[in-house]
């Protein structure tokens, strides 16, 4: 019986994105987030004396920044080779034979696929056929995968991939392959990389993405981490997901239905931050707040939007500023006046179509963008969130605010003359 962890798409050192600067955010933590997780997995391989460790694709972000990230490596894989424990890596689409220009001498236990076809590496010890190929460009289209060996009779066949699959959304697809292209091979386990989010494609055999070690923006929420497989006498093998990762990404959704007041809004914010917490079990977590609901509030919401992100933050920081971190807050509130707009007609009911037709029309919203630009060049350079005024989204974005801003301001003195 042996034990191996299969992990991928470590993107060692990425840099962060999205990520906003302000008093009390663990931006540091943050950014050495990759390299505390990739500790996790050395940690867990000595602690459960693996035979080996598999690194599916995209151990590297891309092109060293410098030398730190290299040596910092090493120095990991060191620490499994005093253990005599081998390290069998494969270059994805990040880290492709021909997109590092950087590079150190590795320790001896870590064998890299080649890329010109497939290599197979033979563990006797063990009994073991790990075969692969590595990525030579980071753009391949071909299905890799067709050309790997058949398997080694009698023993445990292992084929370690990066692959799109079949496809998958957010994911550029490459080097596809099929379900059953990889089941003819005859292998005992595959080791697939590149997709970020854990699945299991195939039970029997094991057929495994097991997700990126350490989210790195808040579409790479929840746990992560990698597969710890174990191949027992009878060469019948299982997996478990191990979690790595130091901190969490979430999406926290507050509904704000029927709340008139701040105080009413915050309390109910609060609870959800709590709630978070508690199912993070002490990990760390880098919140993006979702605001919902129909409420009284909206038009407050949106015309200040600094103040609520930053009062949410304070909530978020009187929690201990190393368990939540507030990375966006983002207002999908409707206004109470939406249901009744239906039932306006005249010129309320006009401009509240203008509108929508507005944010519906690329034409349209090609030509606000045009005259955005030419306000652009008018405002001053360090108003930084000028740079957005670019989007169609931004705009479509803001044209929501324009119709619950509007709304509000435009019904206010009807209704108090109507009482
Ligand atoms: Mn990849």
């Amino acid at each position: 019986m042996f034990k191996f962890i299969h992990a991928a798409d470590i993107h060692l050192d990425s840099p962060l994105r999205g990520l906003e600067r302000y008093e009390g955010a663990p931006v540091d933590s943050v950014r050495q987030a990759s390299r505390r997780a990739m500790e996790n997995m050395v940690d867990l391989a000595l602690r459960e004396q693996v035979a080996f460790v598999i690194i599916a694709g995209d151990l590297f972000d891309g092109d060293w920044k410098d030398y730190n990230t290299g040596l910092y490596f090493v120095r990991q894989m060191s620490r499994l080779a005093e253990s005599g424990i081998a390290v069998f890596l494969l270059k994805g689409n990040h880290d492709a034979a021909n997109k590092l220009t950087k590079s150190l001498p590795l320790p001896d236990n870590v064998k890299v696929f080649a890329h010109k076809s497939p290599q197979t590496f033979r563990l006797d010890e063990f009994n073991v056929s790990v075969h692969g190929q590595s990525f030579a460009t980071g753009d391949v289209k071909d299905d890799l995968s067709a050309n790997y060996p058949a398997a080694d009779a009698g023993r445990v066949n292992i084929g370690v991939l990066h692959t799109c699959a079949s496809g998958r959304d957010g994911h550029d697809s490459y080097a596809p392959c099929k379900l059953e292209g990889l089941l003819s091979k005859g292998y005992q386990y595959w080791a697939l990389g590149h997709i970020h989010k854990r699945e299991v494609l195939n039970k029997e055999p094991l057929i495994v993405f097991p997700g990126n070690i350490q989210g790195r923006h808040i579409r790479e929420s929840g746990r992560k981490g990698c597969s710890l497989v174990t191949v027992d006498d009878r060469n019948s093998i299982s997996e478990e997901f191990v979690e790595l990762g130091v901190m969490r990404w979430e999406n926290v959704t507050v509904d704000l239905s029927g709340l008139k007041t701040e105080d009413e809004a915050f309390s109910q914010i609060s609870m959800a931050l709590d709630s978070a917490l508690q199912e993070a079990e002490g990990m760390p977590l880098a919140v993006r707040v979702h605001l919902t609901g129909r409420t009284a509030l909206d038009s407050g919401l949106r015309s200040v939007r600094k103040h609520w992100t930053e009062s949410i933050r304070a909530l978020g920081l009187d929690r201990g500023s190393d368990r939540v971190w507030i990375e966006k807050v983002k207002i999908e509130t409707e206004s109470v006046l939406v249901e009744s707009s239906e039932h306006f007609d005249g010129p309320l009911a006009e401009l509240l179509l203008v509108i929508t037709e507005t944010a519906q029309d690329t034409d349209a919203l090609n030509e606000l963008q045009d005259e955005l630009a030419d306000l652009r060049t008018r405002l001053p350079a360090e108003l930084g969130e000028s740079k957005m005024l670019a989007s169609n989204e931004w705009i479509k974005s803001s044209l929501v605010d324009v119709q619950q801003l509007l709304l509000d301001k435009l019904t206010k003195p009807l209704s108090t003359a109507s009482k």
